[in-house]
């Protein structure tokens, strides 16, 4: 009688702590309401089938109890039962795969008006490249890769002279607009995962990887890595913010195009002769006195 109590209160206990545990999802902040419903749709499929199985075995373990003047029948086989078990979670087991394929179909069919913005990931941090007034990202080469040219962006392709490189660890979307999340890896695998948005995918080197977004709210939202990448793999966070188009274009004006920090970094000849030099590597030159 104890064990079919207890049993009892463990279904009636998991069904409480799902509906008022703290630990639901943040507010959604993208179109991906989709992605939401499937997950509802996973745990009301696992939910019923669990609190089934654990009353029945309550039911079980009171109705079957051991009386001594009863002995258990023994059935190892009973096909007309196995072929409902199967037939039953064969169908669940569709049930929680099919929205997923309806949604990841939608979730690689990038819309023709999209803007574009491209996330690099490397151990550990992010950066991202817009592409600039010709809406066309330059292209890129990991052989490029220097400390002046981080982005490994080609200096002979005209169409990356505009791209904007923003280095820190902030990006900013605009509102109610679309955009294809291009993702690239400079070392090891990583995830792009923004929580709010519903929507993470993985960086593999080697390879460019996307899916699209339309962000439906303001604000400052956490990116995390999703993807175990080494050492540092929990300090590898930034943000993204959310705001009104105009906002993100003034933003956008104010931050260096590739041509613009190629210029910046000079001809990519580092000066190493520090007493020559002037101005820039004076303080450079007092850490090492
Ligand atoms: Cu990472």
């Amino acid at each position: 009688m104890v064990v079919a109590l207890i049993l009892v209160l463990v279904a009636v206990g998991s069904v409480a702590f799902h509906l008022l545990s703290p630990w639901w999802w943040t507010p959604i902040a993208s179109n991906w309401s989709y992605i939401d419903h499937t997950i509802i749709i996973t745990f009301w499929i696992t939910g019923v089938v669990f609190v089934a199985i654990i009353l029945f075995m309550a039911y079980c373990v009171f109705r079957y109890r051991y009386r001594k003047d009863r002995r258990a029948e023994y059935e190892p086989e009973n096909k007309k039962m196995e072929w409902w078990l199967t037939g039953l979670t064969s169908v669940g087991v569709a049930a929680m795969l099919a929205p997923g394929l309806f949604v990841w179909n939608q979730f690689v069919s990038v819309p023709e008006d999209a803007a574009k913005i491209e996330v690099v990931g490397e151990q550990w941090q992010w950066s991202f490249r817009y592409p600039g007034k010709d809406g066309v990202l330059g292209t890129t080469d990991p052989r490029n890769i220097t400390p002046e040219n981080p982005f490994g962006l080609n200096p002979n392709d005209p169409k990356g002279q505009d791209d904007v490189l923003v280095q820190g660890p902030e990006a900013r979307l605009p509102l109610d607009k679309p955009v294809k999340v291009l993702l690239r890896a400079k070392d090891v695998l990583h995830d792009f995962y923004v929580p709010q948005f519903r929507a993470k995918m993985d960086l593999v080197p080697g390879m460019i990887t996307y899916f699209w977004i339309t962000p439906t709210r303001t604000g400052t939202f956490d990116v995390l890595c999703a993807e175990l990448c080494g050492l540092g793999h929990h300090v590898m966070r930034g943000k993204v913010v959310v705001e009104p188009e105009s906002e993100f274009q003034a933003w956008l004006q104010e931050q260096p195009t590739f041509a613009q920090s190629l210029a910046r970094a000079g001809t990519g000849t580092p000066d190493i002769n520090l007493a020559s030099s002037e101005g820039g590597s004076e303080p450079l030159e007092r850490l090492l006195k």
